[in-house]
């Protein structure tokens, strides 16, 4: 994987990452971050020639040692599985069971928060120092003259997803699919080395790992690693013209503009100028509503530059970076990617202002999901990838009109399973039955909302409801409110109507 990630090499001394944490500023050149990810790759081989796809599971917040484990594990010819650090045990656990994960890496207190979970499922529980400290006193050639060469076809990573069904599945992806991801969006969004750009999304998605981090890195740009969205450290960066680049979901353009509501005009001032000579905003994961969009232009003078991703295919639709990018669409298929809209009958939808369910196919595209082959088999028809959203074509622009299934909600930029969450509000004592759906929400694009009918002589107030969500769901998805009703509306085949539920609300 290392002669794929081109600037990532011995000889670039320029300044790849900039850790960002509480004691201060970590930074770290390509040249340093490659010998570190050789020498973890070295250290997890351990005298083995290649992982041949073990899956190493690694739980760290954005950091030079969530890259170099990232790295490491590709060029040791393992399969990256990056958690969620703010998940709650019990998901961690379907996570780690449902890919076999066979070692564990993290550092400090997320590493003793799981040595009992580890213990319990077999799994080897190792920091960054465990694995790189045995090399750290052989020379840079000693440590790394051994590392495999790795076929592009090969397994490389493993992200969770929500789908209909009530647990997440693994998204399989090879080393081509990542490196197509990431090319197809240097070329469309001009990347090169003089970018700079913040990095404070979660780095268990593709939003992160791959638009933001590893765009950047093969594009020998400098990523700034925040270990979470620290509004006031990142308008503080922001206005001192630190960035060029600012790439974000929906919720947090809304987050800034209510910020900047509470601060003082110069303040406000300093930082809209820090956003107004960036090269490029950019909004996706979720529907940039056009009033966002105009504030936002309002406000920085930035045009936003929406697109349309998803973890299966990385991103797939793109406003043009030099041309109209149009509010309330997400633009054309990037390049060396086919998009297309198809009926329900599967035949291609040509005609503008017509619905269809987008469909996908190219290099992008992943693998499998992970050890579930009829789950595979069933999302694509023809060799294209079904995404289950559904847009028209209109005027030349890809435009989203909603999903085909409800039970699926975009909270925040984070795409949740009502049934998942419905199968863990289930299991509490006063619950006879639920229903989960997502309301719209100017802050949240969609706020998780939960319908519950009560045993009898129960009853549940939302806060003992949250207060009994914790440690059992993230946090993300425990629901923003609770509606307690008689009984559930549903049709003749006794299957709740969510739609009728929405119509409750309004
Ligand atoms: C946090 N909270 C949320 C939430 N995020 N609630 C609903 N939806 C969310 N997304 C809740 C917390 O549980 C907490 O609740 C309260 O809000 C404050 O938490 P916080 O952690 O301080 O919030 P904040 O840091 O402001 O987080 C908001 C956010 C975060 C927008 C920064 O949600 C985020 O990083 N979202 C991006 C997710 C992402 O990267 N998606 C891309 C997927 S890839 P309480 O009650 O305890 O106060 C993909 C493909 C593509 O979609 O196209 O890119
Ligand atoms: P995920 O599975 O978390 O990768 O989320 C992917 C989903 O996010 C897509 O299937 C869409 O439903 C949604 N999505 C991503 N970008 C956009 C966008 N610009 N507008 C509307 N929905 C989007």
């Amino acid at each position: 994987m290392r002669s794929t990630f081109p600037q990532l090499n011995a000889s670039n001394l320029k300044t790849a990452l900039v850790e960002s944490t509480e004691g201060g500023n970590r930074v770290i050149s390509y040249a340093a971050l490659n010998l570190r990810c050789d020498r973890f790759a070295a250290g997890l081989l351990n005298e083995r020639a290649d992982l041949e796809e073990e899956r190493i599971a690694f739980f760290m917040p954005a950091s030079i040692d969530y890259v170099t484990t990232l790295h490491g594990i590709w060029r040791a010819g393992g399969i990256a599985v990056p958690l969620n650090v703010a998940s709650a045990v019990s998901e961690l656990e379907h996570y780690l069971s449902s890919a076999s994960v066979s070692r564990m890496v993290a550092n400090g207190e997320y590493r003793e928060s799981l040595v009992e979970l580890c213990a319990a499922l077999n799994i080897e529980l190792i920091s960054v120092d465990d694995v790189m400290s045995p090399l750290i006193s052989e020379g840079a050639e000693a440590a790394t003259k051994d590392l495999p060469n790795i076929a592009p076809e090969r397994r490389a990573m493993m992200l969770f997803t929500s789908g209909t069904t009530n647990k997440p599945k693994g998204v399989v992806s090879t080393h081509k699919t990542i490196a197509a991801q990431i090319t197809t969006l240097i070329d469309a969004w001009a990347w090169t080395d003089n970018d700079s750009i913040p990095l404070f999304l979660p780095l268990h998605h593709i939003h992160g790992i791959i638009n933001i981090l590893s765009c950047g890195l093969w594009a020998g740009a400098t990523v700034d690693l925040y270990e979470k969205f620290d509004m006031p450290a990142i308008c503080e960066k922001v206005a001192a013209k630190r960035y060029n680049v600012f790439m974000a979901v929906p919720t947090i353009y809304v987050k800034l503009i209510h910020y900047f509501e509470s601060l003082d005009a110069d303040a406000v001032e300093r930082i809209s100028n820090g956003f107004k000579q960036m090269r490029l905003n950019i909004s996706g994961s979720a529907a940039c509503p056009v009033k966002l969009f105009d504030q936002w232009q309002a406000l920085t003078s930035q045009v936003l530059l929406e697109r349309y991703g998803m973890t299966e295919i990385g991103m797939g639709l793109s406003n043009p970076y030099k041309g109209e990018r149009r509010a309330g669409h997400v633009g054309q298929p990037l390049p060396g990617v086919q998009a297309k809209l198809f009926d329900e009958e599967n035949n291609e939808i040509t005609a503008e202002d017509t619905p269809g369910e987008i469909r996908v196919r190219g290099d992008n595209v992943f693998l499998e999901y992970w050890n579930n082959e009829s789950a595979t088999t069933e999302s694509f028809v023809d060799g294209w990838f079904c995404t289950g959203d559904v847009a028209v074509i209109d005027k030349g622009y890809f435009r989203i009109m909603g999903r085909s299934s409800v039970d699926i909600i975009k909270s925040g930029g984070y795409k949740l399973s009502a049934l998942e969450i419905e199968g863990t509000l289930l299991t509490h004592e006063a619950i006879a039955e639920v229903a989960v759906i997502g309301v719209e929400d100017e802050t949240w694009g969609e706020a998780v909302s939960a319908f519950v009918v009560l045993k009898s002589e129960k009853t549940l107030s939302y806060d003992e409801l949250k207060a009994w969500c914790d440690g059992k769901m993230s946090g993300y998805k425990v629901p923003k409110n609770l509606h307690v009703v008689d009984a559930l509306p549903r049709n003749a085949m006794g299957k709740v109507t969510k739609p009728a539920l929405k119509d409750l609300l309004a």
